[in-house]
């Protein structure tokens, strides 16, 4: 079936607060230089894209309580979720070029207020190789790229867990993570805690990318909202070596190209984040150019019936 692509917006987020580590600051030209926008358009999508944001630079301190750079966090992250409130709120698409993985904060916020709003079910697919379910009293870093799954659903600094209209933003069962292969001693009690619904490397190897992407979208339907939150680091580092934290054995570029697929398959994608892009760490913008064909993938590229 010929569908219309919805409208959508894409806006950068150019700061890698949420790490002790620079360089995913750069993610957003890097996408822009890999053809993103063009190659969105190219799909047939009314495609805007609304520059970059400003937030306060990367002080590259120690944590605090716990926590590294709380107050910048908090900043980016309110901007970002205005900047997704206000697309969604004009009918459109966003589309959230990171800087780091922290940032998904304020952009499902966002998303859940607006999912609430006008009463539609919300599912976050997380690609990642990291369950980012930290909290201050387990991280082994401090940083907050690797805590905003909890954060979205209660476990964090108030600042942050009640961003937006209703706290918590999602309830666990609203998640599903994909190529999880790294999580911490404390954080893995954590998420047996919680029921996070985990699809790591060895399930996948185990069952294929096929049957996990079935069941990850089963109970999807047309009043269903896909929020997808792409942290490259799912991918296994020999194709996508520019971000900051690879964990060898992750997704291959065949499976990658299957879950894009049968995402755009669904036609439910709403809202996208694409995140820990680190050109400064990359090899000739690799990186960012195998996220360009994945998204392109995502607005159906190798659909064969929509050309
Ligand atoms: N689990 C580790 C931590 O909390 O420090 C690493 C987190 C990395 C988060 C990245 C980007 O997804
Ligand atoms: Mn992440
Ligand atoms: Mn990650
Ligand atoms: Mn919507």
């Amino acid at each position: 079936m010929a569908m219309h692509p919805r409208p959508a917006s894409v806006y950068g987020l150019p700061t890698d607060i949420g790490a002790a580590h620079r360089g995913a600051s750069m993610g957003p030209e890097a996408l822009r230089v890999a053809r993103l926008v063009e190659a969105i358009a190219k799909r047939g999508v009314d495609i805007r894209d609304e520059g970059n944001l400003g937030g306060p630079r990367n002080p590259l301190s120690k944590p605090v309580d716990g926590y590294r750079h709380l107050d910048e966090v908090v900043a980016w992250n309110r901007a970002a979720m205005s900047m997704s409130a206000r697309i969604l709120g004009e009918g459109r698409m966003p589309i959230m070029l990171g800087g780091d993985h922290c940032l998904a904060m304020g952009s499902i916020t966002a998303v859940a207020d607006h999912c609430r709003a006008i009463g539609k079910k919300l599912r976050v697919l997380w690609l990642d190789a990291h369950a980012d379910f930290n909290t201050r009293d387990i991280t082994p870093s401090g940083n907050l790229h690797g805590m905003p799954v909890a954060c979205l659903c209660g476990l964090g600094p108030k600042e942050l867990v009640g961003l937006g209209k209703h706290a918590p933003a999602l309830r666990p069962d609203q998640i599903r993570q994909i190529g999880i292969r790294s999580v911490d001693a404390g954080e893995k009690r954590l998420v047996r805690e919680y029921e996070i619904d985990i699809y790591d490397m060895r399930y996948i190897d185990e069952i294929g990318m096929r049957r996990v992407m079935e069941e990850v979208l089963d109970g999807v339907d047309a009043d269903t909202h896909l929020h997808v939150s792409f942290d490259v680091d799912m991918l296994d580092p020999g194709i996508a070596p520019g971000t900051g934290t690879r964990v060898p054995g992750g997704v291959n570029y065949r499976e990658a190209q299957l879950m894009m697929e049968m995402i755009a398959d669904t036609g439910a994608m709403g809202s996208l984040d694409l995140v820990e892009v680190n050109p400064a760490l990359d090899k000739r913008n690799a990186t960012a150019k195998l996220a360009v064909d994945l998204v392109e993938s995502l607005f159906g590229k190798s659909t064969l019936m929509r050309d």
